[in-house]
């Protein structure tokens, strides 16, 4: 079993990678609910992206100078001199269970219960597995480094484009060809809006993955034929508007009304919301009309 491991990882690493992605996110007891039987995240989306990808330097004019390249990142995590040979991206998307967002479909005010576990056990399994994925490559001689996890990520106010941090995982998994945003700001992926990013940087060469979508709101609805606004409709706070998404609305609903109503009731420490990711059209897929378009 080792030697075929090592046989595909010498072969085909983005397959090595997909599958230790999966295999974790199967496994890993931080993916056990801690309330019931079930799992937070069902079977996760991989791909793959040169970190000398010109979307990372588009960024820095998109979100901002402070958002890092993946060059960046590497180069202060391992410093400077280690950072010339070529590098890679790896992005996931981690679906939520489907009785989760099911749970969630039925609530019009705060998120459900298990939707709250999901935001905050669920997300340290995301941590974990970002770690996974860094050891698992330096056991096999690459470097790597999760933004997210790393001392020098922070979430920051940008006077241009407000609530922001030095390493958006969801402009990363764009770039790793994952899906694409729509009104809420939500990315839109083949499984759906109803998910959660993680991503890695690493020196280890890989294949980067096809990019399918011809602009970067491609997958919502309401940007093909402006026949869709559900996820305003869900918004509890009236953050999401035909003008997009009013973050600071969006913060003070989902952390500063809901956290003190709901926080110790769920017995979480963040319960986030997620009504604009369940009962829309994009929950779980990418609207049927536009999967119809993508196939003409
Ligand atoms: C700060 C933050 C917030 C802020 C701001 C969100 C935001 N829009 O940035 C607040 C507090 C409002 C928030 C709320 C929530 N969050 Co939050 N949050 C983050 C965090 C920590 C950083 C986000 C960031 O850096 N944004 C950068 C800015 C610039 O992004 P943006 O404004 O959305 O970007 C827009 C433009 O740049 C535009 N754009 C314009 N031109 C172009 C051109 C190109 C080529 C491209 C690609 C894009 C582009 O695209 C975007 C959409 O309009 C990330 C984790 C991470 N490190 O990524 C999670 C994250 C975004 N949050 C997440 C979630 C799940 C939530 C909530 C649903 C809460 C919950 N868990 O229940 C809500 C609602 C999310 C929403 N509708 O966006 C998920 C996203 C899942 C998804 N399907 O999108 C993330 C990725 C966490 C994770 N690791 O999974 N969040």
């Amino acid at each position: 079993m080792k030697t075929q491991k090592r046989l595909i990882f010498a072969k085909e690493p983005e397959k090595f990678i997909e599958r230790a992605i999966v295999d974790f996110t199967r496994t890993s007891p931080a993916n056990k609910r801690k309330e019931g039987r079930g799992k937070y995240w069902d079977r996760p989306l991989v791909g793959f992206a040169s970190g000398d990808d010109p979307l990372f330097k588009a960024y820095k004019k998109i979100i901002g100078r402070f958002h890092f390249t993946p060059r960046e990142i590497f180069g202060l995590t391992f410093g400077n001199k280690k950072a010339p040979r070529p590098l890679s991206v790896i992005a996931w998307i981690l679906p939520h269970a489907e009785d989760i967002r099911q749970s969630n479909r039925q609530e019009i005010k705060y998120p459900s219960r298990l939707w709250a576990h999901a935001r905050d056990f669920g997300e340290q399994f995301n941590v974990k597995l970002r770690n996974h994925v860094v050891s698992l490559l330096k056991k096999k001689g690459y470097q790597a480094v999760a933004p997210m996890n790393s001392p020098h990520w922070k979430r920051l106010r940008s006077p241009r484009v407000g609530l922001a941090s030095r390493w958006s995982e969801r402009h990363t998994a764009y770039a790793c060809g994952l899906g694409s945003f729509g009104l809420s700001d939500g990315f839109i992926t083949p499984k759906g809006k109803a998910i959660r990013v993680g991503s890695v940087v690493t020196d280890l060469p890989l294949k980067p993955s096809a990019k399918k979508y011809p602009h970067h709101r491609a997958n919502c609805l309401y940007f093909f034929d402006q026949t869709c606004k559900v996820c305003a409709l869900r918004c509890p706070a009236g953050a999401i508007t035909s003008k997009g998404h009013d973050k600071d609305k969006c913060e003070e609903y989902a952390y500063n009304t809901i956290g003190p109503l709901k926080r110790s009731e769920y017995g979480v420490k963040i319960t986030g919301c997620g009504l604009c990711q369940t009962k829309v059209p994009c929950e779980f897929e990418i609207p049927k009309k536009i999967q119809k378009a993508y196939k003409r």
